[in-house]
């Protein structure tokens, strides 16, 4: 099948999208959905999902065994949680605002929009999108800050993130996940790339596509996984050696 001129995703102008038999058509139409949502997503954002294509290359597309186990404890750490919070960028609510909608429903975890490049207008834009999937987001009105941060990027709700003690940032800066964790909140993660500061500072990093990881987290949560002994540099050592392992393989 040809590529076609079709209706964008918004429905408000036509673009030509790729044939639904491309072998990358699922990568492609993410990369559809952020240039949508141009007005709430970083420009900065768009290069990070850019890496973040490049790491699941090599994993090949997949949940890898590691990631399964992290996402396992992942859920057994928002299951026992007492205020768990979702905190979502622009890149996660363009690429998944339903999926965050129902692991929020399931959980009972809030969800905040806490930005790095923070703009009254990207946090007003991203809050009608978590609306149309269902869901009031907290971020609007920002009261508190993350300690150790300076500028917009340290603004938080303190019924949200502020008072959390289980926090999800999938896609995160380092920095401000290291201030998370500093802050005592149990952090968890989503980032494809096990090297990142971020993977490497949060409790639970689960290293896994967000769209792909979001419904297995959500069941998971909904079977009431529960796990003790998940050891986070094991795991990402783990995840390490697949990549190492289907690298040496490819010819
Ligand atoms: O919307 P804002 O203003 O809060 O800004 C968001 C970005 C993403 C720009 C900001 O948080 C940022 O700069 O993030 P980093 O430091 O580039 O980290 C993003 C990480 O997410 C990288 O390690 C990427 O490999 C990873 N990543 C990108 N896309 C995905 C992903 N991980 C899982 N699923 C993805 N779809």
């Amino acid at each position: 099948m040809a590529a076609t001129t079709r209706m964008s995703l918004s429905g408000t102008s036509h673009v030509t999208l790729p044939p639904e038999d491309h072998p990358r058509y699922k990568s492609l139409m993410a990369r559809e959905k952020l240039v949508e949502a141009a007005d709430a997503v970083a420009r900065q954002g768009l290069i990070a999902h850019g890496r973040g294509e490049a790491f699941d290359y090599l994993l090949g597309e997949q949940t890898c065994p590691p990631a399964v186990d992290a996402i396992r404890a992942a859920s057994s750490m928002m299951v026992g949680a007492t205020n768990p919070v979702i905190s979502v960028n622009g890149n996660v609510v363009a690429l998944a605002a339903r999926e965050v909608a129902h692991l929020s429903e399931v959980s009972g975890a809030k969800v905040e929009i806490n930005l790095f490049h923070r703009t009254p207008e990207r946090v007003a834009a991203l809050t009608r999108m978590m609306g149309d999937a269902g869901v009031k987001a907290l971020g609007e009105n920002a009261d508190a800050n993350i300690p150790g941060l300076t500028s917009e990027r340290a603004k938080c709700c303190s019924d949200g993130i502020g008072s959390a003690d289980v926090v999800l940032v999938p896609l995160e800066d380092g920095a401000r996940c290291r201030a998370l964790v500093d802050m005592g909140k149990q952090v968890i993660t989503i980032d494809l790339n096990p090297l990142s500061r971020t993977a490497q500072t949060a409790h639970v990093t689960i290293v896994d596509e967000l769209t792909r990881c979001l419904p297995l987290l959500t069941e998971s949560v909904r079977v009431g996984a529960v796990v003790e002994d998940f050891d986070n540099e094991k795991n990402l050592q783990k995840v390490i050696d697949f990549i190492s392992d289907r690298l040496s393989r490819t010819e």
